[in-house]
């Protein structure tokens, strides 16, 4: 990986519009890059992938977030020999590309990433050989505008990228991001009143990312604290969901305690894979459209804003000439878990969720 100061934060691009990115037809197969920090909830996210029939994943990348990269490619790996899943993994980044790292969240995630799973997790697969952020523009160039890229993580692999070949813009079909938080409804931060964890984690890759001329769509906890599942839907993943779900219970124990103690919420918020929800069922969201900056400095550190209504503003220049980016403003929640649930679930005929 090269030096955080080696990196152009904004690449310059030509101005151009954002190309629609029409989406593939029901029932034909998409594409999807899965750029991750596992994480109980990524690992939720990568088995709903996994499991779902019309997702061809291509690769995983890492990096560092909830735990540190060693630990979360470890755990990318593990999850992929565990259940088979073929896909590659490429290694990303293990630091912000300015600020310091915030440091990992065990509290909320386990010692291991993945919710104090008893015994070592083992990984006999190797990772690519490619850096993370190498892989993503290998991976766009070898299948230009197929593909969608779910990022789950710090953005660091993605503004990389960016850097490295600024011309990925017009080889991606769509970007789906989850981070960050719009203030929807009075919706504040998780780990400042304005900052959502994944952005303050690298503000300045995630400024990069969503000033790109490239179709992103932000799934932030506007949207992703409105979609909480509860013991019952863990219990029938327990019961009826085979390996994965039996998987998902277990790993998810420390995470719900977390969310029950800190939180005060029975179950857990579904971040992660509701924005792999949207890169597959992007109907179920509510989307707002306008330019999106990132406080990268000071109190408001990790914060989010949109430009909303084509409104200009003389002394607040900052948002004009940017692509408009989708923001996920609402979601309906009882769907999107019954997508969740169905896809993990194993067939159980006569039997409703
Ligand atoms: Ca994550």
């Amino acid at each position: 990986m090269r030096s955080a100061a080696a990196v152009s934060m904004r690449p310059q691009y030509p101005l151009q519009r954002v190309p629609e990115s029409p989406l593939p037809v029901q029932g034909v197969t998409m594409k999807l890059l899965f750029d991750t920090d596992p994480g109980v909830d990524d690992a939720m996210a990568l088995l709903f992938l996994h499991r779902h029939p019309a997702a061809r994943l291509l690769g995983i990348t890492t990096v560092f977030g909830n735990a540190e990269i060693d630990v979360t490619t470890r755990n990318a790996l593990h999850l992929c020999e565990r259940f088979g899943i073929a896909a590659p993994v490429a290694r990303g980044a293990a630091l912000p590309l300015v600020r310091p790292p915030r440091g990992a969240a065990p509290e909320v995630h386990g010692d291991d990433g993945l919710g104090n799973l008893e015994g070592p997790l083992h990984a006999t697969r190797e990772p690519d050989a490619r850096p993370a952020h190498r892989f993503i523009v290998d991976t766009l160039r070898e299948h230009p505008g197929e593909v969608t890229l779910v990022a789950v993580g710090p953005l660091t692999n993605l503004a990389l990228a960016l850097a490295e070949d600024p011309a990925i813009t017009g080889l991606v079909h769509r970007v789906v991001v989850m981070g960050g938080v719009f203030g929807v409804g009075g919706q504040g931060g998780n780990v400042s009143p304005v900052a959502e964890a994944n952005i303050l984690s690298d503000p300045h890759a995630a400024d990069a990312v969503f000033t790109a001329p490239w179709p992103v769509t932000i799934v932030g906890l506007d949207v992703t604290h409105r979609v909480l599942m509860d013991h019952a839907c863990f219990e029938r993943l327990r019961a009826q969901g085979g390996a994965e779900g039996a998987f998902i219970w277990q790993a998810s124990r420390h995470y719900v305690g977390f969310y029950g103690r800190a939180v005060g919420v029975a179950g857990c918020y579904v971040h992660d894979a509701s924005a792999v929800a949207c890169a597959l069922r992007p109907e179920l969201f509510t989307l707002r459209a306008g330019p999106v900056r990132v406080v990268d400095q000071g109190l408001a550190i990790g914060q989010t804003i949109q430009r909303t209504g084509g409104r200009r503003y003389v002394h607040a220049t900052d948002w004009d000439g940017l692509p408009d980016q989708q923001v996920a403003v609402d979601v309906q929640a009882a769907e999107l878990l019954a997508l969740f649930e169905h896809t993990l679930r194993r067939p159980a005929p006569g039997h409703a969720c």
